[in-house]
């Protein structure tokens, strides 16, 4: 069975979603970020990115990871595109044409968009975004994001989707780095088809499991 170390308040949310568009049964270990706690190595802290047990899953002391069949995968993007090729269906390349698209399309949200927009969503979460040094870092994080947003805007002219006419692992994978920009209204209202696509990835019923369960876990 699947096992997905994390927690839904981390980029193991990707995992969590992908877990719920396949419908496939897992088990989920709590594992939180060593930086949320206030002595991450005390004996009775919770499990996290600094404990033993978790380093021997992953030594870069990083959520998310994934086990399957004795399988250990630790980077929140691949995981899905192994989940996709594992189980199949729509989610899932059709062939290697499509499984060249949807690894570019990943590898693009990883290197291109996703440094920027977790800088965003970083400083929110810090409570830092109205403050000079907070504000700033936004504006050169959006001011980096333009070139990548119009590139998704001009892909999606007469397209629904990312690759395929249908969602897929492309899809989800690209909207879960998408969301880190959300705060950014002016970005998403100057690229409208990006901004109906991200509604629609968001809207699907496995999107908003997972954000439910996210939101009953602890801030
Ligand atoms: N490239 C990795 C990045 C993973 C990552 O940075 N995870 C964060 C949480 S979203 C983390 O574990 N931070 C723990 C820490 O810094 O102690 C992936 O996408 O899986």
């Amino acid at each position: 069975m699947l096992t997905i170390y994390g927690v839904y308040r981390s980029r193991a949310s990707r995992n969590y979603w992908m877990a719920g568009e396949l419908g496939i049964a897992f088990k989920s270990v709590p594992v939180v970020q060593a930086y949320r706690l206030a002595d991450p190595l005390a004996a009775d802290a919770p499990v996290n990115t600094r404990s033993a047990s978790f380093l021997a899953i992953n030594p870069m002391g990083l959520i998310p990871a994934i086990e399957d069949d004795g399988l250990v995968l630790t980077e929140s993007l691949a995981n899905n595109l192994y989940l996709a090729r594992k189980y199949g269906g729509p989610l899932a390349p059709a062939d290697l044409r499509e499984e060249g698209l949807m690894g570019n399309w990943t590898m693009w949200a990883a290197t291109e968009v996703e440094p920027h927009a977790v800088r965003i969503i970083l400083t929110h979460d810090a409570g830092t975004q109205n403050s000079d040094e907070g504000r700033a870092k936004i504006t050169t994080a959006v001011a980096a994001l333009g070139k990548a947003f119009a590139f998704l805007e001009n892909h999606l002219d007469g397209r629904d989707h990312v690759v395929g006419e249908r969602f897929t692992v492309a899809d989800l994978n690209l909207a879960e780095v998408f969301r880190y920009a959300m705060s950014q209204i002016v970005l998403f209202d100057q690229h409208p088809r990006v901004k109906a696509w991200l509604e629609r990835c968001q809207s699907r019923p496995a999107f908003k499991a997972m954000m439910d369960a996210r939101s009953h876990e602890a801030a």
